[in-house]
């Protein structure tokens, strides 16, 4: 197969090309990344040198882009990664969430649909999330819930499925869609909740949480969410939606508490040292409770579970982040540097989040 890979320097896509390009040298692996603040090419550099391994620098907002980019590899597969990802960003600046994650995927759609018919049936596999369901008051998400996203990127990535299944009904483009819940793990840019709470501990920086720290998010590794895609590809049913959960719910405190205990042991400093920065900051706006998923369709018909728990993904992602200081160094100049200031210094460049700083600083 030649298999375009959207976002492939991103955190998930970057895991994904490194878990199966070495994997399948029977396939050829296209990375399809534009490179954005969140993207780094040194996240592949496991699989670069490898000869079934190729890049393209492309903006997916750009038709005539991905229609050369298909012209040229004539894809079998494309498994659609890319996507701004921040809840955040979105409240601050909702435009480029449109534009990549609605029009992006519109655009790959388009030219799966111009290819249809005329030669081998391109498979499209959205990568999507529990968040286009909304807020979860008791039970589990299952791929039946009513879609009811908060946040502009929720919306974008709501807007992105339904283009998806609309184009397998009206077109019979085959698609699968799978919908997954809070990514953790190497290789993802410190702006979430995870890496983000882990290099300030070390930095000995506060860990601002948002509201009373007791909204619940359900955690996937990335190496069990990216086995889990896999699976789908494989032996999942076009024009079905899979959803994927690590049944690792856990409130935010729990987490930073965890990644402040897991740090002590791994560090040999004391647990006191980083339990002490954490800070209640005010909340998020329309900040979503709780997310968990119904994992029942994905285990019974695809014989697909998370390998990993709670405690051991958690170790695991500390002692990447801890051995890799390379990696850690060369995201942290940049566009880290401003969502750091942003967080804490309330130098945000629109009045919207220099105005939500300000509250943060007012309790923090
Ligand atoms: O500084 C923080 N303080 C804090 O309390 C940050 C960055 C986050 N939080 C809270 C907000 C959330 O309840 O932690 C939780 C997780 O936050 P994020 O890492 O920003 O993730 P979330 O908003 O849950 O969205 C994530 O899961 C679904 C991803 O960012 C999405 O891309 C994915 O689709």
């Amino acid at each position: 197969m030649r298999i375009i890979v959207t976002g492939g320097a991103g955190f998930i896509g970057s895991n994904f090309l490194t878990l199966f390009t070495p994997r399948y040298p029977e396939h050829l692996f296209i990375n399809v990344d534009k490179l954005t603040y969140a993207a780094n090419l040194f996240s592949v550099q496991d699989v670069a040198c490898l000869p079934n391994y190729r890049f393209e620098q492309v903006d997916i907002a750009d038709q005539a882009a991905v229609d050369r980019l298909f012209r040229k590899y004539e894809p079998d597969l494309v498994v659609h990664f890319a996507a701004e990802s921040h809840v955040d960003r979105s409240i601050h600046g909702p435009a480029d969430f449109i534009r990549t994650n609605v029009m992006g995927t519109f655009h790959l759609l388009e030219a799966c649909r111009a290819t249809w018919g005329q030669r081998r049936d391109v498979l499209f596999h959205h990568v999507s999330t529990d968040e286009v369901y909304g807020s979860l008051a008791s039970g589990a998400f299952t791929e039946n819930s009513r879609y009811d996203p908060s946040s502009p990127y929720a919306a974008s990535k709501a807007a992105s499925d339904h283009l998806v299944r609309a184009y397998y009904k009206t077109f019979g483009v085959p698609v699968k869609i799978t919908n997954c819940s809070n990514n953790y793990g190497p290789r993802q840019f410190p702006e979430k909740l995870i890496p983000f709470m882990l290099l300030c501990a070390l930095e000995g920086k506060p860990l601002p949480l948002y509201g009373n720290g007791l909204n619940v998010r359900d955690w996937l590794y990335v190496e069990d969410h990216c086995e889990a895609i896999w699976t789908v590809i494989e032996r999942g049913k076009v024009g079905e939606t899979y959803n994927i959960g690590g049944n690792s719910e856990k409130t935010n405190l729990e987490v930073v508490q965890t990644i402040c205990r897991l740090l002590a042991e791994e560090t040999g400093r004391p647990e006191g040292e980083f339990v002490r920065l954490i800070t209640f900051v005010p909340d998020r706006p329309g900040h979503d409770l709780r997310y968990a998923m119904d994992t029942s369709k994905i285990r019974y018909e695809l014989g697909w579970s998370p390998r990993e728990n709670f405690l051991s993904g958690l170790r695991k992602t500390i002692r990447w982040y801890l051995h890799n200081h390379t990696w850690v160094e060369q995201v942290k100049t940049g566009e880290y540097q401003r969502w750091v200031q942003t967080h804490y210094e309330g130098r945000g460049e629109s009045g919207a989040t220099t105005e939500l700083v300000g509250q943060k600083r007012g309790v923090g």
